[in-house]
């Protein structure tokens, strides 16, 4: 089995008591459908269109062909597949045997798979050929204990869809790992030097992903466009994905939110709910302001859902003004907790807030600095435990002494205000993170990095405003004496370390020295400060 911080047994047994633990795998919603409706569509992929039947036959010759190979319960599996059809196959393949993966995003590159692998030693590496990291094999090395690597697009006996299509069968005594052990690690947006991974349960994220179905009232007529990053948690389980199979709907997949690719998607096949992060929604209504036929061909949505970053108010009440759909606000986190605004709610909820929590059992604190309950309307840090809230991130015990108070309680590092009878309204955020239209960025790797550059003395990535993306990066850079770079050759220096592009500062500045704290810190408030300043000045 797989190590992780667990919740304490009162928890547990309360969490089973009140109904939100109830023990299944977290193939449970998509495995009732295959029996209740094995010839509904469950996902829809460029041309193909696979029925629940056909997508669990898929995923079972894969698990099955796995667990010959001696794949079972202990074993992990690093994952990286753009937007597909195969993304959710191996994910239930992998659950149909107890492998927990990791989901990488496409866009990570050597560094971020890098600490992944090093982090769960994957025996498993699925990838596809046509990522930089898989042109050949060279990435393996950096897999200790690796027994096996398949590719899309590999063509030869490494080739995933072979393993997908040759019909196999699954031994009897092959099940999901036990429903309070580890199911899949999700990633954590994190503010630390290294990416962290979230180890999340069957009966957490089971019981999230039931709860989101509910309350955003999916059912077998949604028809979801999947246009977010596929392994992203907002995409998988705010209902996500995983939500659509559990109410027996359709999944239909979209390489990236860009309209033009969108708005004929929505048309052809119909589709009803779409989940976005704030630009997105922008480029959305930009499109239809520019083209009034745009918004006949997403005449079928329903239900948006936003969120991942900042929504301004303008902006959200222009949702169904110009796409004519329903507007959900969505706050939620892979470490867990989930807000939604509710079908019904007032304008000024709906419109001005991010919802209030899926769960009774959601305990959430709002604080001032000295750890005191703020009053309703006042903006504290945010504090919360619950039945789909992670205990501790994996193999991360310093880390976590910060992450959590001492009864439990995760440390969200966001600033909200409860407002509106309980619902939540995000202000601010004290982790030292980069919100990039939804795309998180830990400024503490970048720095690190940066630091790495033989010509660089002292780095900062520091979030400054962006009228389309909310924020964007500035690398604010102390060069060594008699040393000279450019902001190409720090840019360069990143990419050649294998970081994601959006991690990329947006901007470099150089500067002769960085403000100090007491102790001799870089002091990130007053430099954030100084750098919005400079920005207004500018304007
Ligand atoms: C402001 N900030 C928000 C919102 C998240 C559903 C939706 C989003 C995520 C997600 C998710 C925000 N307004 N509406 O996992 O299931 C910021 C907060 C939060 C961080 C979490 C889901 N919604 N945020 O975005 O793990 O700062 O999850 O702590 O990527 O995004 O980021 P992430």
């Amino acid at each position: 089995m797989i190590e992780f911080t667990r919740w304490p047994d009162q928890f547990a047994r309360h969490y089973r008591a009140a109904g939100h633990w109830i023990d299944a795998p977290l193939t449970r919603g998509f495995q009732a459908q295959v029996a209740a409706r094995p010839d509904a569509t469950a996902i829809i992929c460029g041309a193909r269109q696979l029925s629940y039947a056909e997508a669990d036959r898929l995923a079972t010759n894969l698990a099955a062909r796995l667990s010959a190979h001696g794949f079972g319960h202990g074993d992990t599996a690093l994952v990286q597949l753009p937007n597909l059809a195969e993304f959710y196959l191996i994910f239930l393949a992998l659950l149909k045997i107890g492998v927990a993966p990791v989901n990488a995003l496409f866009s990570h590159r050597l560094l971020e798979m890098s600490s992944y692998a090093s982090q769960i030693s994957p025996a498993l590496l699925i990838g596809a050929r046509g990522h930089e990291l898989f042109r050949d094999d060279a990435f393996l090395d950096r897999c200790e204990g690796l027994r096996l690597a398949l590719f899309l697009g590999d063509g030869g006996p490494q080739d995933l869809k072979d393993w997908l299509n040759t019909p196999a069968t699954l031994p009897a005594d092959a099940r999901p790992t036990p429903p309070d052990e580890v199911a899949f690690f999700q990633l954590s947006g994190g503010s630390t030097g290294t990416p962290k991974l979230i180890p999340r349960t069957h009966n957490d994220y089971d019981y999230s992903i039931r709860e989101s179905v509910r309350i955003c009232g999916f059912t077998e007529a949604t028809r979801y466009l999947s246009a977010l990053p596929a392994p992203h948690n907002f995409a998988m389980s705010s209902p996500g994905a995983l939500g659509v199979f559990d109410a027996g709907g359709t999944v239909v997949i979209a390489d990236n939110p860009d309209p033009t690719l969108c708005f004929p998607l929505i048309q052809q096949h119909r589709v009803t709910t779409v989940a976005l992060v704030p630009p997105a929604v922008a480029l959305w209504q930009s499109a239809v302001l520019a083209d009034p036929g745009a918004g006949a061909q997403i005449a079928s949505l329903d239900l948006m859902l936003v969120g991942g970053a900042n929504f301004a108010e303008a902006q959200a009440r222009r949702v169904p003004e110009l796409l004519g759909c329903r507007l959900q606000q969505v706050f939620g986190m892979a470490e867990g907790l989930v807000n939604y605004t509710r079908a019904g709610d007032s304008e000024a909820v709906t419109f001005t807030t991010q919802g209030r929590p899926i769960s009774p059992d959601d305990e959430i604190r709002i604080l001032d600095a000295s750890g005191a309950p703020v009053p309703d309307g006042t903006p504290g840090h945010l504090a919360v435990r619950g039945p789909y809230t992670f205990r501790g991130y994996y193999r991360a015990p310093a880390h976590n002494t910060t992450a959590f108070d001492a009864e439990g309680f995760y440390i969200t590092g966001d600033i909200v205000e409860r407002v509106h009878g309980g619902n939540l309204r995000v202000v601010g955020r004290v982790k030292d993170q980069i919100n990039r239209g939804g795309e998180k960025i830990a400024a503490e790797e970048i720095e690190n990095l940066l630091l790495r550059h033989p010509a660089v003395q002292q780095a900062a990535l520091v979030a400054v405003a962006d009228e389309t993306l909310g924020e964007k990066s500035n690398a604010i850079i102390v060069l060594r004496d008699g040393e000279a770079a450019t902001a190409m050759v720090l840019r360069r220096h990143l990419l050649a370390l294998g970081i994601a592009e959006y991690k990329l500062p947006d901007r470099f500045r150089f500067v002769a020295d960085l403000p100090l704290t007491a102790v001799g810190k870089i002091d990130k408030l007053r430099l954030r400060q100084a750098e919005f300043d400079l920005q207004q000045s500018r304007r």
